[in-house]
């Protein structure tokens, strides 16, 4: 089964949207099987942004991404990476449709509320910068056999 990495940051963490959006994946069928609140140390924040690294919006996105503290989730599910990505909305909330996460609660790019990894190999990267094997629980549910 498909696993993706999802992040409330630090905005939605002060929000208080830690539930709302867990709620969402829930609902729509995807289990959760890691989570983790945590402040991210500044050199695990530029390995998860490490694209980004000429980009000059990187200081900024690392300032703000150790902030305060993150909700880290690993969540299983079929096609999980990419319908959480149309769940989160756009980058920017601005163009981001209504429904989506980032449309619903976000204003700017600076802070949008949630991060997803983009594609299967970005998936296995940030689960391993963020949880260990041994942290992630996958258990049988039997709301699954509704599902599937
Ligand atoms: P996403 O995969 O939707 O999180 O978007 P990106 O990987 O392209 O960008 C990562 C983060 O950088 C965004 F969540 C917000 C921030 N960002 C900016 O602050 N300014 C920009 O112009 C683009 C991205």
């Amino acid at each position: 089964m498909e696993k993706t990495f999802l992040m409330v940051k630090p905005d939605g963490v002060q929000r208080n949207l830690i539930g709302e959006i867990v709620s969402r994946f829930e609902k729509k069928g995807f289990q959760l099987i890691g989570a983790k609140l945590m402040i991210i140390p500044a050199e695990v924040a530029e390995k998860h942004y490490a694209e980004h690294k000429e980009r000059p919006f990187f200081g900024e996105l690392v300032d703000f991404i150790t902030s305060g503290p993150v909700f880290a989730m690993a969540w299983q599910g079929e096609s999980v990476i990419a319908t959480a990505r149309q769940m989160m909305g756009s980058t920017n909330p601005k163009d981001a449709a209504p429904g989506t996460i980032r449309g619903d609660f976000g204003v700017t790019v600076g802070k949008n509320i949630i991060h997803g990894s983009d594609s299967p190999e970005s998936a296995e990267r940030e689960l391993g910068i963020f949880f260990k094997e041994e942290e992630l629980s996958e258990y049988s549910k039997l709301v699954n056999e509704w599902i599937y």
